[in-house]
Parts: structure tokens; sequence; C-alpha cells
């Protein structure tokens, strides 16, 4: 499997899952301005959508959608129990807790890292988020993953996304519970591999 990513993006959601998961995986770099991978393929005949994440498969598939993507590799190695088996209702509040993340809170970002923003849509856009993050402060309240006690997926999504409040100058201190979360998360030995393999953090 490659997993085509770009550091901070996303992409990072996917790749904490693949390192969770003890699966073996390759990754490549993309620069998403010029739709250019590292080696330098063009990232538009890869993805159309020239969006991150990309799974590759060794049979040669693409899958895209990082919420598709997670459970995908979750189900790849289900002793890892990073996901609930399919069919269950566990499952699909799992799901629920994805499509939340991805519709709700992951583009609701977006407008804050675009330049051509005006700063007062830029207002509404953090009210919005803040919203959403009382109710994520509120479902974390005495619970150290959004399911519980166990991370999953849904962990690795939300982290990512939480992630972004920094480079967005929203200060979680606001929120306890997820500012708590967030640490707790970092903390987890394959997340801080994955953030240091996309330099995101100084090698120890
Ligand atoms: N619907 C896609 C969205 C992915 C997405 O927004 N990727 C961003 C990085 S976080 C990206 O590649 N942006 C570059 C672009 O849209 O040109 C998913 O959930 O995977």
């Amino acid at each position: 499997m490659k997993l085509y990513f770009s550091p901070g993006a996303c992409s990072l959601s996917p790749h904490i899952v693949l390192r969770e998961a003890g699966l073996s995986f390759d990754l490549e770099q993309v620069d998403l301005t010029k739709k250019k991978t590292k080696s330098g393929a063009d990232f538009l005949r890869i993805n159309p959508k020239g969006q991150v994440p990309v799974l590759a498969l060794d049979d040669g598939d693409i899958l895209t959608e990082g919420p598709v993507i997670v459970q995908y590799i979750a189900d790849q190695a289900p002793a890892a129990k990073l996901i609930p088996p399919a069919g269950t209702r566990e499952r699909y509040h799992l799901q629920e807790w994805l499509n939340f993340l991805t519709s709700e809170v992951h583009k609701s970002f977006a407008p804050l890292f675009k330049p051509n923003t005006p700063d007062a849509y830029k207002e509404i856009v953090k009210e919005n988020l803040a919203g959403r993050f009382d109710f994520l402060n509120e479902s974390l309240e005495g619970r150290s993953y959004l399911t519980g006690e166990t991370f999953t997926v849904a962990d690795a999504y939300c982290f990512t996304l939480l992630n972004w409040a920094h480079f967005a100058k929203i200060d979680l201190g606001r929120w306890p519970n997820l500012k708590a979360y967030v640490e707790r998360v970092a903390a987890r030995p394959k997340v801080r591999e994955a953030m240091k393999a996309e330099g995101l953090l100084k090698a120890a």
C-alpha cells in the first residue's frame, strides 16, 4: 500500500491509522499546489480530485476520501481494534462520528486557510466551529476517546482536525476536554511516529 500525503493535512489521519494498525506501507508526499508527487508524478492522474489522502492498493486500485480510507485500513487489521466490525450497531455509531467530522468540522476549517477569504467571513466560520467544539467537548466529558476508552479511527481523524486549531489561531484552552484529548492522542507512540515522519515533530 502507498499513502499519498501532505504534511499535517487530513492525510495525517490515515497515516496514524496505518501505524496504529501495524501494517507496512509506503509514503509519498504530494505538492498540493503543483499537483505533483515527490517522485515527479502527475498527481491528477492518480486522483483527478487533486486531493490527499489517496491510498494506492497493491492490486493497483485507488481509494480516496479519508473517512473511507481509514475504515479500509482498520478492517485489514482487526486485531488492532481500531474500528468495530462491519454490520454492528457500534460500526454505525463510529460512522456517525466520521461523517460528523468530515461534514461539520473538516470542511468548516477550509475557508480559514484560504488567503482570499474575507476576515468577516472567517469570524463567522470560527463561531460555527466553536459550536462544533462545544459538542465535541461535551461528548468527551468523562471519557478518553470519542467512543469511550478505546482509540479508534474517529480519534485519528478528530485529532488531525483539532491540530489545525493552532494554525487557525483558535485557542483550544476554551474547551478543557478537547485540550486534554489532543494532548492524550498526541502522546500515543504511533501518533508521534506519524507526526515525526511528516516533519511535524522534531526527531527526539
Ligand atoms: N473529501 C476529501 C477532502 C480531502 C481534502 O480536503 N484534502 C485537502 C487537504 S486536507 C486537499 O488535498 N486540498 C487540496 C485541494 O483541494 O486542492 C476527503 O475527505 O478525503
